[in-house]
């Protein structure tokens, strides 16, 4: 089902082979080139950071820094607790506004400015670095790779390209960036490339035990608390499964905004569940959804129609509040993409029989 997206990515690549841009997309090459002339890069990604972004960003600065270049990291949100163990975690600075004389901001996996919502990158060169399908030519230079298991891989490529020696401290940074989108080697997509790429982290000095343990056997006791309420919240229609937390549950769990990570993957994680959605209150009143299929349907396509973006599999937006509002419009958009698919799929459409809640 991911091949359906490969022909885009496919014709990204054939950009970078003969060094021509079409559509305004770029490869490797032209970032390579951008990477040899700039002196001072300011790097970031995408609010609320994932472990691709996190590791993605801190490798970027190794590979700038072994040669010779300034690089300043930013993020507008918190390095998440379970990413900050990462070799120069605490260089990520936390703003809302980038200062200082870049000359080159690269954006990995954004599909736009707005989505750093950072402020002070107007003006710079822009190097746009994206593995999303929901990516946007919005830079001066952009190198879209839709086949990339994560931007980590494509970091990885660039670094090697440079000629810049991977050390194990970035080996570990992009190894946790593929690990963790790849959902541990579990998503569509995860393909032979990303074990070469893991096979050659783990290679260059990645230790996969240690760092699986900071991952995902460290967690803290307010997220455990906020995932038993979620599951007393699990609802299942057919194929379609979601469940929600509120402002409330947060403060009652003292849980963080990163404690809802993997929450909804116990939705999709039912048999027989092709769609699974997480709606979680903000506290400014607006609700966040973490959107997920098993490949049947596409959820980027739903996040984008929505303001959002991502991939296949796993997508996000943000709607206005209430919740209940929000658990309409989300829920009635995914039966019509359910039923679409099943009539696509059988040449009849299924009849959706009335919700059957799961707990009572
Ligand atoms: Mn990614």
């Amino acid at each position: 089902m991911k091949r359906l997206v490969r022909s885009r990515a496919t014709e990204t690549r054939a950009n970078s082979a003969n060094g021509e841009a079409r559509h305004g997309l770029h490869g490797l090459e032209a970032v390579l080139e951008v990477v040899r002339h700039g002196q001072r890069f300011a790097v970031c990604s995408h609010a609320r950071p994932d472990g691709d972004a996190v590791g993605s960003m801190l490798a970027c600065r190794m590979m700038l820094s072994a040669l010779g270049k300034q690089a300043g990291l930013y993020s507008a949100d918190p390095v998440p607790q379970i990413y900050r163990w990462l070799p120069c975690a605490a260089t990520i600075r936390q703003t809302t506004r980038v200062k200082g004389n870049y000359d080159t901001a690269i954006l990995l996996e954004c599909d736009g400015m707005a989505r750093t919502r950072l402020e002070g990158l107007e003006g710079r060169l822009l190097v746009n670095i994206d593995h999303h399908a929901s990516w946007k030519a919005f830079a001066e230079v952009n190198w879209i790779e839709e086949d990339a298991c994560a931007v980590a891989e494509m970091v990885y490529r660039l670094t090697r390209a440079a000629g810049v020696a991977v050390t194990p401290a970035m080996a570990t940074c992009l190894y946790t960036a593929v690990l963790t989108d790849t959902g541990s080697f579990c998503y569509e997509g995860t393909d032979v490339h990303a074990f070469e790429v893991a096979r050659e982290l783990v290679e260059r000095g990645a230790n996969p035990a240690a760092i699986a343990r900071e991952v995902y056997f460290s967690n803290p006791l307010p997220k455990m608390a906020l995932l038993g309420t979620a599951l007393t919240r699990l609802r299942r229609e057919e194929r379609l499964a979601w469940l929600w937390v509120t402002d409330e549950d947060m403060t009652r769990a003292k849980a963080a905004e990163e404690d809802c990570e993997g929450i909804v993957n116990y939705a999709i994680g039912i048999a027989g569940v092709e769609a699974a959605v997480l709606l979680r209150e903000l506290r400014d009143g607006k609700i966040r959804l973490s959107l997920r299929s098993k490949g049947g349907v596409d959820v980027a396509q739903v996040a984008a129609s929505l303001g959002g973006g991502g991939h296949r599999h796993a997508g996000g937006c943000t709607l206005e509040g209430p919740l209940t509002t929000a658990m309409e419009r989300i829920l009635e958009t995914m039966r019509r993409l359910l039923a679409a698919e099943s009539q696509a799929t059988h040449g009849s459409t299924r009849t959706e029989s009335p919700g059957m809640n799961l707990l009572g």
